[in-house]
């Protein structure tokens, strides 16, 4: 009994140390740009807050095992504790508590989360404002266009691809896996997968399928700022993988409107 009370107060102060830690280094590792990336890391904080006890309670059974019921120094044997084998009672606690955490976590965050970034893209689809970007994937390239404005494969100074987003605006990525270079299927590519880290969701570009992704950007940023501001592929689809990737931007509403007219311009001209 004695040791199971000192068991308890020291997992009570560890575990408060640790979640201390958690809040502490929770945010420094993540840049979150979208309201749907702060939605993810709250489900990931609050995933952290519930398993740190739970961490705790583990790695301090290995360690009082380790101290406090080893064979002493002049221990000649016969001074144990009873030894069995199961403890039930505590089996059925741990058993009964896992599958509750584990239920209640498939619930909340995991479904919550689902259902609240459901509504938001079906709120997004209503919008009058909703920016819509195709997103073409080949092997290995990444390419924007911009229907609502007549723009098609929009590129930077340097002719490569280069997606531009305005803050504060609703956008509907419309994805789609596809080699318009191939001579007999245009849809004999393989899977991609569309990945900007500071949005916080990446979603698999499939041939012959077409996906929809959204995002609402509140913070502005540049790849050259800030590398978690680009487009990885994050399906691995052949030699060219690690390199499949473009530089972007959130711009203010009316730097969009500047590039707009700068695309435009590149488009007639070309
Ligand atoms: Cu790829």
């Amino acid at each position: 009994m004695k040791d199971a009370v000192k068991f308890g107060v020291i997992w009570v102060i560890l575990s408060a140390i640790l979640e201390w830690c958690v809040y502490l280094v929770r945010h420094m590792f993540y840049t979150t740009a979208t309201i749907q990336a702060v939605d993810g890391q709250h489900a990931a904080d609050f995933i952290f807050y519930v398993v740190t006890p739970i961490f705790a309670f583990v790695v301090l059974m290995l360690i009082f095992g380790f101290t406090q019921f080893r064979r002493r120094r002049n221990d000649k044997g016969g001074n144990s504790p009873h030894q069995f084998r199961t403890n039930r009672a505590f089996v059925g606690i741990w058993i009964g508590v896992s599958l509750v955490v584990n239920l209640f976590l498939f619930v909340h965050p995991t479904a919550s989360a689902m259902e609240n970034y459901w509504n938001q893209s079906v709120e997004y689809q209503k919008s009058p404002n909703l920016l819509v970007v195709d997103v073409y994937a080949r092997q290995w390239q990444w390419m924007y266009s911009y229907p609502q404005y007549g723009i098609a494969n929009a590129v930077n100074s340097a002719g490569n691809g280069e997606l531009v987003l305005p803050v504060d605006r609703p956008v509907q990525f419309v994805l789609r896996s596809y080699d318009f270079n191939h001579y007999y299927d245009v849809e004999a590519d393989v899977i991609h997968s569309f990945w900007i880290p500071a949005f916080g969701w990446k979603t698999d570009v499939i041939p012959g399928e077409t996906r929809y992704e959204y995002a609402y950007p509140t913070e502005l940023g540049s790849t050259a700022e800030n590398q978690m501001f680009r487009v990885q592929c994050a399906e691995v689809c052949g030699p060219g993988h690690p390199y499949m990737y473009t530089g972007m931007k959130v711009v203010t509403a009316s730097q969009f409107s500047a590039w707009i007219q700068k695309q435009k311009k590149l488009q007639s001209s070309s």
